[in-house]
């Protein structure tokens, strides 16, 4: 399988960090990544586009030709092809809680806090906009509210001691917005320390370049 990335983008982390976690718990998954270099604008490149008609990373190739085009089928697809150790819980209620969070997390945080950064300081070079900024920042707190009480009890990671995806999610948008130089987290001491807990597991460290 190959898996087509760019590092600092949040979709492609997402997926970096959750097979480095994986391979770090015991999986040999044999993924060998590709860089699409979205700076050069290689995501829009005719053999790209071959592989997602949307000009999008991450992707992952099948022998047969076949592909994923999106970050979480990708990572639901290892799940269940190397399902030792793997990130869900360990009953099924427990695995919908996890996914249910790590949903909550995409929506009412990353993806907003993505579009933030394009709208102050975009990495890509896209024109700001302050008014869409502004739009975004009211709502950002409720979402960051939401992190900080799940971890008030002490936890480690964000599903408890054992990281779920949802980690992955959380510190692909917060490493974009280092990115970006953007600063949200505000007064949310409890997400700040797990930021600081995250980025140093060795998982982390192998993947995140800001
Ligand atoms: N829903 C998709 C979103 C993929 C996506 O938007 N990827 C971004 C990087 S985070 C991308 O490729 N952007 C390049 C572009 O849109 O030109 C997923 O989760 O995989």
């Amino acid at each position: 399988m190959k898996l087509y990335v760019v590092p600092a983008a949040p979709n492609p982390t997402k997926v970096m960090l959750y097979v480095a976690e994986r391979e770090a718990l015991g999986a040999t998954m044999n993924i060998e990544q590709v860089r699409v270099n979205t700076l050069k604008g290689e995501q829009n490149a005719p053999e790209h586009l071959a592989r997602n008609p949307f000009g999008a990373i991450p992707v992952l190739e099948f022998e047969d030709g076949r592909y994923l085009i999106e970050s979480l089928s990708i990572i639901y697809h290892l799940e269940a092809l190397f399902p030792e150790d793997n990130l869900q819980g360990t009953d099924l209620l427990e695995a919908a809680l996890m996914r249910d969070m790590e949903r909550v997390i995409e929506l009412r945080l990353a993806n907003p806090l993505g579009r933030y950064v394009h709208a102050v300081n975009s990495p890509l070079g896209l024109k700001p906009d302050p008014e869409e900024a502004a739009k975004i920042e009211a709502g950002l707190p409720r979402a960051l509210d939401y992190v900080e009480t799940l971890l008030a009890d002490g936890r480690d990671l964000l599903a408890g001691h054992r990281v779920s995806v949802a980690d992955c999610t959380l510190q692909s948008a917060l490493q974009f917005a280092r990115f970006g130089k953007v600063d949200v987290l505000g007064d949310h001491p409890g997400i700040r320390a797990w930021d600081d807990r995250y980025r140093a597991r060795s998982a982390a460290q192998a993947v995140l370049k800001f």
